[in-house]
C-alpha cells in the first residue's frame, strides 16, 4: 500500500501535513491514521489490541472499561542513560544530562527511523498539554506506531479533533514528537504482544523544541507529552518565556471557612507524591470542614499572572501512577479513580479477570498470573521471591474520576499558588517540617534536596542521592541555569509563595518511622497553609522557621511532645555533614551556579 495515498488527513494545516508526509516518507508505515480522539476510535483500537494479544479486556462487572497490558520484560521503565538533550552547545545541557551533538544525533535518528514503521500503522496524534484554550497550555503532535500509546495518551492528555481545531488556528507553536517502538513488521510476520527494540533513544532538541523517541513503548519513554514535553522541553520554554515547568503535584487545602489555599510540592520518586496529592484529612479535621482538593499529581506549569501572582495548571489529564503500594488504606481516592476506564500495565491478573498488585490487599489472592505471564501463588512467591506485579507497574486513570478532583482543575487561568513544598526520604538529619527564611533560601532548599536510596545496588542503601527540585532526570538544560531561573522568577512576582521542606520518613534509633505519615500529614499541611496566610506561629532555627509542638493541631492524635521534638530536632553535627553534601553537588555545577546558592550555603554554615 502507498502510505501517501492511503489516508484522509484531518487537518488542513500545510506545515502539519508536510511534516506528516516527511515522517511517513522516512518511516514507511503501511497506513496512516489521524487520531480523532472519539470513543468509537478508542474502542476499535482496544479491540484491535485485544485481538493482537497486547491487551486483555478485564471483567466488565469488576473493572468496567479497563484493560490490562504486559510489557516486554526489558521495557519496564524510563531509560535515563538512553535519554539525550541535544542542544547546540554541550554546556547548555550541563553535567547532569547526556548530550550528543545535534547533527550527529540527527544522522543517527535518520538511520534508525528509516523504514522503522514498516508493516505498521502510523498514528498522527494531536494533543494539548493543559486545558484546551488555556493561555498556559501547549500543543503537540505525536506520531507513533503504537496503538497502546494512543489509548494511554487519550487518558493522559486532551487529544484529537478539538486539538486539531486549535492547531489550525495557527496561534501557538506545535511541538513535533516522533515515536516508534522500533520493530518493523515484515509482510506476513506475526507481531509480538509488546514490540520494542533493545536499542533505545529518548532524544530532545531543546532549541527546535522537538522530541524523537525510539525503541520503547513504556510510560515516559513513549507517552511523549509527559516527561519529554511537559518537563524537558517545557523547562526550556519556561526559562525563555519567564514561567516554570516543574515536577510537582498541585493540591488545594479548603479550611473550615471555605477558603482555599493551593500548594505545589516536589518530591523525588518513592516519596508518595500521588498519595499526598489525594490526601484524606484525619476525621477531626474533616468534621471541622478541612478538605483536600487534587489538581495534579506529577507536573505543574506555573506562570505569573498580570498581577504578579503565580498560577499553576496541571498539564495532564490523567494519573500514570505506580500501582504497588496503592490501596484503600494508603490512597482510597486513587483506588476510586482507577476503578473504571483505566489501563493497567505490568500488574498481576486474577482468575476472575481482575488485577492485583503487592500492597493492594493485606492477603494476596490464592492464584494469579504475574506481570511476566507466569502462574503465581503466595507459596511460589515465598519460595522464589517473585513479585506478582513489577515494582514499576502502572495504572493510567482519568483525573476526572478522582473523588477529590478540584472543581478548578481545568480552569484556563490555573490556580493561585501560595506555598511550595520540597521534600525527600531521609532517615536522619531532616526534620519533619521547616519553612525557608525567604525565596532565595527556599531555592537553596530545593536545589539541595535529596532522597536516601531504598532498594538500590548494594552499598548505596542510606546514601543521599541529590535530586534538585526532583528535576534531575527531567531538567532539559543546565541545572545551574535552572537554579538561576528560579532565583530570577522572584523579580516577576508581587507576592512570592512561601517555601517549605518536609520529611515524612525520619527514623528513630531502632530504625522505625517516627511519623505516622499519610492522613496525619494534614496536621503539617495545615501549619503550612496557616503560615502562608500569616496565621500560625513558629520559632527561628538555624535552618528556617519551625513549628513548636503547640503550633500544630494534634486533635485525635496521640503524638507526644517528646516524639515531636525528636522529629523536629536540628542536629548541628549532622547538618555540617549535610552541607558538605551540598558542596559536592555544587562542585558539579560550579561554572553555572548562581552566586545566591553559594551565599545561602555560607549563611547556613554560619548559623550552624
Ligand atoms: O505516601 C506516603 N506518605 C504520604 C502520604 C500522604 N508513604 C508511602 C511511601 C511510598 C510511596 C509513606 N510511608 C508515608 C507518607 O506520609 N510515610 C511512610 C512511612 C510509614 C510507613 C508505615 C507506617 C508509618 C509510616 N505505619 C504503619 O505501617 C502502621
Ligand atoms: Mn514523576
Amino acid at each position: 500500500m502507498n502510505a501517501r495515498t492511503s489516508y484522509t488527513p484531518l487537518s488542513t494545516n500545510p506545515n502539519l501535513l508536510k511534516w506528516v508526509e516527511k515522517i511517513a516518507e522516512l518511516t514507511k508505515p503501511a497506513a496512516i491514521h489521524w487520531v480523532d480522539g472519539s470513543q468509537e476510535e478508542n474502542d476499535a483500537l482496544c479491540a484491535q489490541m485485544v485481538a493482537a494479544g497486547t491487551f486483555v479486556k478485564l471483567n466488565e462487572k469488576l473493572w468496567p472499561g479497563c484493560h490490562y497490558a504486559r510489557s516486554d520484560a526489558s521495557d519496564v521503565a524510563r531509560v535515563e542513560d538512553r535519554t539525550f538533550i541535544c542542544s547546540l552547545s554541550k554546556d547548555n545541557a550541563g553535567p547532569t544530562n547526556n548530550w550528543v551533538e545535534p547533527f550527529q544525533m540527527r544522522k543517527k535518528l535518520k538511520e534508525i527511523f528509516s523504514g522503522c514503521m514498516a508493516g505498521r500503522t502510523m498514528y498522527v496524534l494531536p494533543f494539548s498539554m493543559g486545558p484546551l484554550g488555556s493561555p498556559i497550555s501547549q500543543l503537540g503532535v505525536e506520531i507513533t506506531d503504537s496503538p497502546y500509546v494512543v489509548v494511554n495518551m487519550r487518558i493522559m492528555a486532551r487529544i484529537g479533533l478539538p486539538v486539531l481545531k486549535e492547531i489550525d488556528k495557527n496561534e501557538k507553536r506545535v511541538v513535533p514528537c516522533v515515536h516508534s517502538v522500533g520493530a518493523p513488521l515484515a509482510p506476513g510476520a506475526k507481531d509480538s504482544a509488546w514490540p520494542c527494540n533493545k536499542e533505545k533513544y529518548i532524544v530532545h532538541f531543546p532549541e527546535t523544541r522537538e522530541i524523537w523517541s525510539y525503541g520503547s513503548g513504556y510510560g515516559g519513554n513513549a507517552l511523549l507529552g509527559k516527561k519529554c514535553f511537559a518537563l524537558r522541553i517545557a523547562s526550556n520554554m519556561a526559562r525563555d518565556e519567564g514561567w516554570m515547568a516543574e515536577h510537582m503535584l498541585i493540591l488545594g487545602v479548603e479550611d473550615p471557612k471555605g477558603e482555599k489555599t493551593y500548594v505545589a510540592a516536589a518530591f523525588p520518586s518513592a516519596c508518595g507524591k500521588t498519595n499526598f496529592a489525594m490526601l484524606i484529612p484525619p476525621a477531626p479535621f474533616r468534621d471541622k470542614g478541612w478538605k483536600i482538593w487534587t489538581v495534579g499529581d506529577d507536573i505543574a506549569w506555573i506562570k505569573p499572572d498580570a498581577n504578579g501572582r503565580l498560577h499553576a495548571i496541571n498539564p495532564e489529564a490523567g494519573f500514570f501512577g505506580v500501582a504497588p503500594g496503592t490501596s484503600d488504606k494508603t490512597n482510597p481516592n486513587a483506588m476510586v479513580a482507577l476503578s473504571k476506564n483505566t489501563i493497567f500495565t505490568n500488574v498481576a491478573l486474577t482468575p476472575e479477570g481482575g488485577v492485583w498488585w503487592e500492597g493492594m490487599t493485606e492477603t494476596p489472592p490464592a492464584e494469579l498470573i504475574d506481570w511476566q505471564g507466569n502462574r503465581w501463588t503466595p507459596a511460589i512467591a515465598k519460595e522464589t521471591g517473585a513479585k506478582a506485579a513489577h515494582a514499576n507497574a502502572r495504572f493510567t486513570a482519568p483525573a476526572s474520576q478522582c473523588p477529590t478532583i478540584d472543581p478548578a482543575w481545568e480552569s484556563p487561568e490555573g490556580v493561585p499558588i501560595s506555598a511550595i513544598i520540597f521534600g525527600g526520604r531521609r532517615a536522619t538529619t531532616m526534620p519533619l517540617v521547616y519553612q525557608a527564611f525567604n525565596w532565595s533560601a527556599g531555592v537553596y532548599t530545593g536545589a539541595t534536596m535529596g532522597s536516601e536510596m531504598t532498594a538500590a545496588a548494594a552499598g548505596t542503601i542510606g546514601k543521599v542521592r541529590r535530586d534538585p527540585f526532583a528535576m534531575l532526570p527531567f531538567c532539559g538544560y543546565h541545572m545551574g541555569d535552572y537554579f538561576r531561573h528560579w532565583i530570577k522568577m522572584q523579580k516577576a512576582l508581587s507576592e512570592t509563595p512561601r517555601i517549605f521542606h518536609v520529611n515524612w520518613f525520619r527514623k528513630d534509633a531502632d530504625g522505625r518511622f517516627i511519623w505516622p505519615g499519610f492522613g496525619d500529614n494534614m496536621r503539617i499541611l495545615k501549619w503550612i497553609v496557616d503560615r502562608a496566610r500569616g496565621r500560625a506561629l513558629s520559632k527561628e532555627t538555624p535552618i528556617g522557621w519551625q513549628p513548636r509542638y503547640d503550633d500544630i493541631d494534634w486533635t485525635g492524635c496521640g503524638f507526644s511532645r517528646d516524639q515531636f521534638d525528636a522529629l523536629q530536632a536540628v542536629d548541628r553535627a549532622a547538618w555540617r555533614v549535610e552541607v558538605m553534601g551540598h558542596e559536592e553537588l555544587f562542585l558539579d555545577l560550579h561554572d553555572h551556579l548562581p552566586k545566591e546558592m553559594v551565599y545561602e550555603r555560607e549563611l547556613l554554615i554560619c548559623r550552624l
